[in-house]
């Protein structure tokens, strides 16, 4: 694919609003922006991790180290004919998937602008338009909770995902099935903050017909996950303890959950993805794409990925407003109908970077070549 250069961008992008998960309280978000250049065309992707360590293990600071230590000199100096080959190439490195997802997405997307596909194409996907939904932080008070479910189900989100703890669980979720009626397609997401022993409180969400409950237990688990799920109709979904197909094989196969959500950056790129949807799809396990916040980048490489076909439910991925006062991409990430994202038919990821928005953010940009 002859890649001539390498950028890292450095930016800082405030949030309209705080966003607070049982891991923690977010006002804006710090990421790397990962561009490849070769034969007259630029790929996009960006970095996912967050400022510290508490939702994986990785960051901000751990992805830029590597990048630059580790992953960019092995591309720059290896030949690669297509973006598989990324992912083949990075396996001898352990982990840091977040790290490797940026710069294999930024390969993916410049591989299909220079084929003149979209990446949904690119990776095999048929779908069109996709159907999102949206995610809800723990708000100071469930009435907060209520004024935003309100919102979004105005804007025609086809599924509300709300944050919960303990002690912040069951009072919004009963809150909001008395307000909206059972119809809502509602999900909460505990991000690892319950213990086995908290299995009461976890068997009560069973009143509410969730859609299903995001990884109620410890980030690295499965084994308790499976003995939860026995005793609880509604489905478990697993997103933080999967990194990878073998890792969902497990979960499935000790029958940990029932649905998983690939996030392309936890699971280390987008061909470990689509491994994990083929998987899932031919274990009858529907999966959905979940959110980091992204910008308008990371939001196109979950359009493309959400274009496969097992992807039946609805994904995070909300549009740009949901988090910013202006994208760094054009056009922005809109709704075409209410709760429907177009899958865009142009060149890669379909939406073009902005790099006068992008210098508003941008902290420090480093270059790379061969
Ligand atoms: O657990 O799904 C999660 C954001 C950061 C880290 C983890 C999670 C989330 C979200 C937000 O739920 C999803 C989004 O709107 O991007
Ligand atoms: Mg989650």
């Amino acid at each position: 694919m002859n890649i001539e250069r390498i950028e890292l961008q450095h930016l800082q992008m405030p949030y309209l609003t705080p966003f607070e998960a049982s891991f923690g309280r977010m006002d804006g978000r710090r990421f790397v922006l990962v561009s490849v250049y070769g034969e007259g065309a630029v790929g996009h992707a960006e970095s996912v991790a967050m400022e510290g360590p508490y939702y994986i293990e990785e960051t901000n600071e751990t992805v830029s180290y590597m990048l630059r230590a580790y992953l960019i000199p092995l591309l720059l100096r290896s030949q690669v004919n297509r973006p598989e080959d990324v992912s083949a190439l990075f396996e001898p490195i352990r982990r840091h998937n977040m790290a490797k997802a940026a710069l294999e997405g930024a390969v993916w997307d410049l591989y299909a602008k220079q084929k003149g596909v979209s990446l949904a194409a690119a990776l095999g996907g048929r779908k069109e338009e996709i159907e999102v939904g949206v995610s809800i932080g723990i708000e100071p008070t469930v009435d907060e909770v209520l004024e935003k479910v309100e919102r979004f189900l105005e804007e025609g989100y086809k599924k509300i995902k709300v944050k919960i703890k303990p002690g912040f669980d069951l009072q919004p979720i009963e809150a909001i099935r008395k307000r909206f009626g059972d119809e809502v397609p509602l999900m909460a997401d505990a991000n690892s903050a319950y213990r086995m022993d908290q299995m009461d409180r976890l068997k009560e969400l069973d009143h509410f017909q969730l859609m299903m409950i995001e990884q109620p237990l410890a980030h690295d688990d499965i084994v308790d996950h499976a003995q939860l799920q026995k005793q609880l109709r509604t489905p478990i979904c697993l997103d933080e303890s999967i990194h990878s197909a073998e890792d969902a094989r497990k979960a499935i196969e000790l029958g940990s959950c029932r649905i998983i959500n690939i996030k392309i950056g936890r699971v280390g790129g987008l061909t470990e993805s689509r491994k994990i949807h083929d998987l899932c799809e031919e274990r009858q396990i529907p999966v959905w794409c979940g959110g980091m916040f992204e910008s308008g980048v990371g939001r196109a490489h979950n359009i493309a990925v959400t274009s496969l076909p097992n992807f039946t439910l609805p994904g995070d991925t909300s549009a740009s407003n949901r988090y910013w006062q202006e994208d760094i991409v054009s056009p922005e990430v809109k709704l075409a109908r209410p709760g429907i994202l177009q899958v865009p038919a142009g060149p890669g990821i379909g939406y073009e970077l902005d790099q006068r928005r992008v210098d508003k953010f941008l902290i420090k940009k480093e270059i790379f070549r061969p």
